[in-house]
């Protein structure tokens, strides 16, 4: 974790605190500062250093603010949020996972029950008691119950987008090393699973205990849970990380078993039987002569473990590619490797030309400072253009359930920014194609808040669902599928509204959906923010199979936030779809016949 992180949490928690104990209006400024003090490009130790004039250059950190930065950066900690902590002894992060139990929540809930932690939450929600405190009722009582499941499994789990960072940090460290031939992540990270339990990592060299020091002593690591005899386990930014190191000969092999999934590596291990062979995390052998595989003892390094593993002659293993060739398979796209008929694809040779990071050409929504995007028209049309993109869609938010605050564009201010993105296209025409857009909220009935006129001026129209996002299977289907039968609509955007390990969002029929889409002609977004990758996976296979079209938008509020896509692209992947799928792989041309039909 960044230092600016590390002081952005703390400032977090101060907010949280204060507005626990029913402190106003502050918890907002801390919260404003934590943001800024986040994104800062310069280190804040030491505009620290330097005092509290630099510190307060930081945007929206202000004297007060930039006095407990340098504090905690001085002593270590903040003696007001000490006391804070003292006052209010309560798991915040904890009890705040639980949807609709928020700081506020916290801090009742603690003064009139003492409760501090999730299990706390739940004995006094099961024995009634939350119901008989003042402002709290039967149903709000009904509900946090029915949220602590999903509170605790996301307590579990870190998000993908969390987790890759780590883990490209780990692999680049770990490249480095004396002696390293290849590394490589595997497990759920490796088939860009939305959350992820551990980070799975393998090496192949003959020196496994160097390296296994040199992993202990990462610098990123901030403890060691176990070293052993060729593997060795980290936290690092509260993520476990698992390395194993294994003999070249044998990485292929290794690699394909710890990808996994279980269920993937069951489906070919028993493809490997019928053929007499044996598939294990050391290789693949044909065991045909052997009488009996499993206690046969022919060892090549004498391991107890290998006594009993490698048997029979060697047929494949160094490669993964040669396992699955030696089974006479395709090489299965990690991505796939959830045991949903990847095998028998790959048998038939039927695996899809799955789209990769490259293909895509633009981005189709993305946000400026005229609704809450931080960068001007022109900032987020040259970063696009940078990243060599042919096209690029400009969709701010309009009016509408959802957008609070006024962020959202109203008729006049999409009219007046039509002028506005015709400019900036007219500046970068040789370079890129800047079309307008915009992205409209579904209201709970499947409506647009947007008019039919100001929606038919428009180059393309994102819809997306922003409220509303607790309805019932029936409701959320029939308000998806009236939202993509829109004559105006074009694709529709984060389609169940879900924030990973947050709130779950809708629970729509999405085949029914899939199909609405595909009648209508209406593309289905994989939304890349790594808090969103929504659609999932399954909703993409459903799509795809219903013969619609999938977007891959970053929904970028900043221009780094472009780097996104590859979340995007390989949840997309997951979901079984094909380059030829995917709308903004296409052509200028293609879109824009995609747009007007
Ligand atoms: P996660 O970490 O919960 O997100 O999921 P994975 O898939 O990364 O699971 P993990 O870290 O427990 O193990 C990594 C892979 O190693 C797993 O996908 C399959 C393989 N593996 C590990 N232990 C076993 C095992 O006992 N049996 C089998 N068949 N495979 C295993
Ligand atoms: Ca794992
Ligand atoms: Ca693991
Ligand atoms: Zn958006």
């Amino acid at each position: 974790m960044s230092r600016n992180d590390e002081v952005a949490d703390r400032l977090d928690e101060f907010a949280d605190l204060l507005e626990a104990t029913g402190v106003e209006y502050k918890p907002t400024a801390y919260r404003r500062a934590a943001e800024n003090v986040r994104d800062h490009p310069a280190a804040v130790e030491a505009l620290a250093e330097e005092g509290e004039d630099a510190v307060g250059e930081i945007d929206r950190v202000g004297d007060a603010i930039a006095a407990k930065i340098v504090e905690y950066v001085e002593t270590g900690s903040i003696e007001e949020l000490e006391e804070l902590r003292e006052t209010l002894p309560v798991d915040m992060a904890a009890l705040t996972a639980v949807e609709g139990v928020g700081p506020k929540t916290v801090g009742s809930l603690y003064e009139a029950l003492g409760i501090t932690t999730l299990d706390e939450l739940e004995a006094a929600a099961e024995a009634g008691e939350i119901q008989e405190v003042s402002g709290f009722g039967a149903t709000t009582e009904q509900n946090i119950l029915d949220n602590i499941p999903f509170a605790r499994e996301s307590r579990e789990r870190t998000r993908l987008g969390d987790a890759r960072p780590v883990a490209d940090a780990a692999l680049s460290y770990l490249t480095a090393l004396d002696g390293v031939e290849v590394v490589e992540v595997c497990g759920s990270i490796r088939r860009w699973k939305a959350t992820i339990g551990d980070i799975d990592l393998l090496v192949a060299s003959d020196a496994r205990d160097p390296i296994v020091e040199a992993f202990t002593a990462w610098p990123d690591a901030d403890d060691t849970i176990e070293a052993g005899t060729g593997k060795a386990s980290v936290r690092a930014d509260g993520t476990r990380v698992d390395l194993r190191i294994v003999d070249p000969d044998e990485f292929g092999a290794a690699l394909q078993y710890f990808t996994g999934s279980r269920a993937h590596n069951v489906a070919v291990r028993n493809r490997a039987i019928e053929r007499g062979l044996k598939l294990n995390e050391y290789g693949l052998f044909d065991v045909r002569d052997v009488d009996d595989a499993d206690e046969s003892i022919e060892t090549d390094d004498g391991s107890a473990e290998a006594t009993a593993t490698r048997v029979g002659e060697r047929v494949a293993g160094g490669t993964e590619d040669g396992v699955y060739e030696a089974l006479d398979l395709e090489s299965v796209p990690p991505e796939l490797r959830e045991d949903t008929g990847e095998v028998a694809a790959a048998a038939e040779g039927r695996l899809p030309d799955l789209v990769a990071p490259g293909d895509i050409r633009g981005d189709l929504h993305t946000h400026t400072d005229w609704s809450d995007g931080g960068f001007a028209i022109e900032e987020m049309v040259a970063a696009a253009a940078e990243r060599g993109y042919d096209y690029h869609v400009v969709t701010d938010h309009a009016t509408g359930p959802g957008m609070v605050g006024g962020v959202g564009l109203d008729e006049a201010a999409i009219a007046e920014q039509a002028d506005a993105v015709a400019a900036a296209a007219g500046e970068v025409e040789d370079a890129i194609e800047v079309l307008h857009g915009i992205e409209a909220n579904i209201d709970a009935d499947g409506d647009l808040a947007t008019s039919d006129e100001t929606l038919a001026d428009l180059d393309l129209v994102v819809a997306s669902p922003h409220s509303g996002l607790g309805q019932d299977t029936e409701s959320a289907t029939e308000r998806l599928v009236s939202a993509v039968d829109h004559p105006h609509v074009d694709v529709l955007g984060h389609p169940t509204g879900r924030l990973i390990n947050e709130r779950p969002g809708l629970d729509p029929d999405v085949e029914a959906v899939a199909e609405a889409a595909a009648s209508a002609g209406t593309a289905i977004e994989v939304n890349a923010n790594p808090a969103r990758l929504d659609a999932d996976g399954g909703f993409v296979r459903a799509a795809v199979e219903a013969g619609a079209t999938i977007a891959v938008n970053t929904d970028a509020h900043a221009p780094r936030e472009f780097d996104n896509v590859r979340y995007g692209v390989h949840t997309a992947r997951r979901g079984w779809a094909e380059t030829a799928d995917v709308l903004n792989a296409r052509s200028l041309d293609d879109l824009l016949a995609f747009l007007d039909g």
